[in-house]
């Protein structure tokens, strides 16, 4: 393990070895990255580009010091203020001022703009605008390579802004605990927009932060590109030879407003200036003058060069082509479906044996791990506790503290490494224990996992599949037992489905993991100790498809997960009465498959739409006016609903039962509304 020493010692100079080449290579990236700049907020002001624009002009030497020290093959991800590290890394400058103008020449086809760089040639995973919101994706992409076995450093820039929040603490910690290959890069610019670091943090030390996590962290002069570089070497060194991550605090300052949007009323302009005169380009052009080797001339033949290369950036963006309007729904999901890797549900079923729908999903797993190296699983508890509810009891024994985690409680740094590792090619199965907690890396969730293949132009999809527990029943109060899945099928980029039998607990789990997009599995808790038969060599299910599951004429019942098998209980009662119910398993609640929907309607011409969750503004509003723009005149009444309460969940008995959709309540609709004929 590292020590957790914080040294501030300056890096000896004079054991750098400067050749005039390198020296003079040094200066150019600096100077292309200023004039890049300067030129962009000349564009800015010419309503070229738009939203937010966040120049670098100051900080140059941190991302051109860092980017000697990674290889080709090496991973980075950075902030909104990023065009520096994207030049530095050799993304096309082009690509560059074409994202920015949003054409589709961009490196992510115009869709992300400023804040949102991507590249898959060199490895750049953007360009992310939530502080702190990326550095769990760095632990995750580390951590598909360590799982791998890859030589590889992935490294992430971020802000002295990050630092206050949660992400920051939880992937720090996660990444020290696990050893993983990540170099971590704060620019500390002292501000975070327009506050000073002296009022956002009670410890303005940054790098002791970092090594209270046992992380190697150093501080550097972020104006001295050799100072950075040589401590970056050092570090990326240091990992590469499988000593763990490290921690650079590169200590820097903006010249220019935070974006095009500020007026700098929160510092002077004496500051400011007092800064400029440790202008990075300055301080390495006197370094390179006090050895000899630099001239006027090279600068002044630099910069003809790299005028000459912007103004190629400038044409190249002015002469590219707006995204077609009809192209806008490109790349929320991914154009290459599945990959077909696992055997179909049997058509026909000969042998079974039963099983809790808790084993069914087990096996799944287990059959997913044996058959593909890239699926591994990862939560609280998941591992040598079996699983809150029990569901990957004995899989550790089985597959090792590798593939089955055992990860802190940090549901954000670890549904964020999930999301880097399906970035970084892997197939993680993320488990939150309940649909409540998920709240806490719904950021994650929302921000990245949905977002990041439509931000990137297509670029990088992200094949997590996320599973968590829903629904009450349990007496377990308001804050472990809401179904928040119509809440989650509100997010385009994101798949969202809901098993209930014994089928879908099995067979849906791999169809996800074949998934190029990231999936949300909601499992209710009732639901794990229901038993089932199992067929012999039972396989995939669609995921895209809802399900009849019990034919009838005189009204439908809409329905998924634990509501299911009340609808059918409820269904059986009214079959007694004369009462024939049509009860759909929806399945999916996005994509919600509407032709099996509107057949139903069609046929029984009454809809009962019974969803646990909450009415306002739930699946089932979003159903029913589906209903009403599709099939509005098969309609015989309208379109009724029976939801959750909407309260917190209760405790006691008689209250949780009266805040859920029980048989009884069904019955009770359904009889009024056939009645009401
Ligand atoms: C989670 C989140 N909160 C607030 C913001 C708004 N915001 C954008 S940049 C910024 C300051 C971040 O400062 P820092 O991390 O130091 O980076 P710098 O801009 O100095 O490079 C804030 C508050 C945001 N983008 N994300
Ligand atoms: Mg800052």
């Amino acid at each position: 393990m590292a020590s957790m020493t914080v040294t501030r010692d300056p890096p000896v100079k004079d054991e750098i070895t400067l050749d005039r080449e390198h020296g003079l290579f040094l200066l150019r990236e600096m100077l292309r990255i200023r004039r890049f700049e300067e030129k962009s907020a000349e564009l800015y002001s010419a309503m070229k580009i738009r939203g937010f624009l966040h120049l670098y002009n100051g900080e140059e030497a941190v991302a051109v010091g860092v980017m000697q020290a990674l290889r080709p093959e090496d991973n980075l991800i950075a902030t909104y203020r990023e065009h520096g590290q994207a030049l530095a890394r050799g993304v096309d400058p082009g690509a560059v001022m074409a994202e920015l103008y949003g054409k589709m020449e961009g490196c992510a086809r115009g869709r992300g703009g400023s804040m949102h760089l991507f590249d898959k040639e060199t490895r750049f995973y953007g360009g992310n605008a939530i502080v702190g919101g990326h550095l769990p994706l760095a632990v995750g992409m580390a951590l598909a390579d360590k799982l791998r076995g890859i030589d590889r450093v992935t490294c992430c820039f971020f802000g002295d802004g990050a630092v206050a929040e949660g992400e920051f603490h939880e992937s720090l910690n996660l990444c020290a605990l696990w050893e993983l290959p990540v170099l971590w890069i704060c620019e500390n610019n002292r501000y975070g927009m327009g506050t000073a670091l002296e009022y956002s943090e009670s410890e303005t030390d940054i790098a002791k932060k970092a090594a209270s996590y046992k992380i190697e962290a150093k501080a550097v002069d972020g104006m001295d590109v050799l100072a950075v570089e040589e401590l970056a070497a050092r570090f990326a060194e240091e990992i590469r030879a499988g000593k763990g991550p490290r921690f650079i605090e590169a200590q820097t300052y903006r010249f220019r407003a935070h974006s095009m949007f500020d007026a700098e009323l929160y510092r002077k302009k004496e500051e400011v200036e007092e800064w400029k005169h440790r202008d990075p380009i300055t301080i390495l052009y006197q370094e390179l003058d006090e050895r000899g080797l630099v001239t006027q001339e090279d600068l002044d033949r630099m910069e003809a060069e790299v005028a000459k290369e912007v103004a190629a950036a400038v044409e190249f963006a002015e002469n590219g082509a707006w995204e077609p309007v009809e192209e806008l729904t490109r790349f929320v999901y991914s154009e290459n479906g599945h990959e077909s890797t696992y055997p179909d549900w049997p058509a026909q079923v000969t042998e079974t044996r039963e099983v809790t729908f808790r084993e069914a999903l087990r096996e799944a797993m287990r059959q997913a791990m044996t058959e593909d190296e890239r699926v591994f699983l990862m939560g609280e508890d998941v591992g040598r506790y079996g699983g809150c509810f029990a569901v990957s009891m004995g899989l550790f024994e089985e597959f090792g503290p590798e593939r089955i985690r055992d990860t802190p409680l940090s549901e954000s740094a670890f549904t964020g490494a999930g999301i880097g590792a399906a970035l970084a090619g892997m197939r993680p199965i993320v488990e939150v224990m309940t649909c409540n907690f998920s709240m806490l890396a719904s950021d994650q969730i929302l921000n990245n996992a949905a977002t990041i293949l439509h931000m990137s132009g297509g670029l990088f999809n992200v094949p997590v599949v996320i599973r968590m527990s829903t629904g009450g029943g349990k007496q377990l109060a308001a804050q472990h037992s809401h179904s928040l899945e119509g809440w989650y099928a509100h997010i385009p980029g994101i798949k969202v489905i809901t098993p209930a039998t014994i089928e879908d607990f099995r067979g849906m789990l791999l169809t996800a993991l074949e998934d190029p997009d990231p999936v949300l599995i909601f499992e209710n808790s009732l639901l794990y100790n229901h038993k089932g038969e199992l067929p012999a060599d039972a396989g995939k299910v669609p995921i895209d498809k809802a399900k009849v599951m019990r034919e009838g004429r005189d009204l439908t019942i809409l329905t998924y997960s634990a509501s299911l098998w009340r609808a059918l209980e409820a269904a059986e009662t009214l079959a007694e009465q004369g009462i024939d119910c049509e009860v759909i398993d929806l399945r999916t609640l996005r994509p919600l498959d509407d032709e099996t929907i509107m057949a139903s309607v069609a046929k029984t011409h009454r809809v009962l739409i019974v969803d646990e969750g909450w009415r306002s503004g739930g699946i089932s509003a979003e159903i029913a006016a589906r209903i009403m723009e599709q099939a509005f005149y098969e309609l015989d009444l309208p379109v009724e609903r029976l939801c959750g309460a909407e309260v917190p969940m209760p405790y006691p008995k008689h209250l949780e039962e009266a805040a859920m959709p029980l048989a009884p309540d069904i019955v009770a609709v359904v009889q009024r509304m056939v009645n009401h004929d």
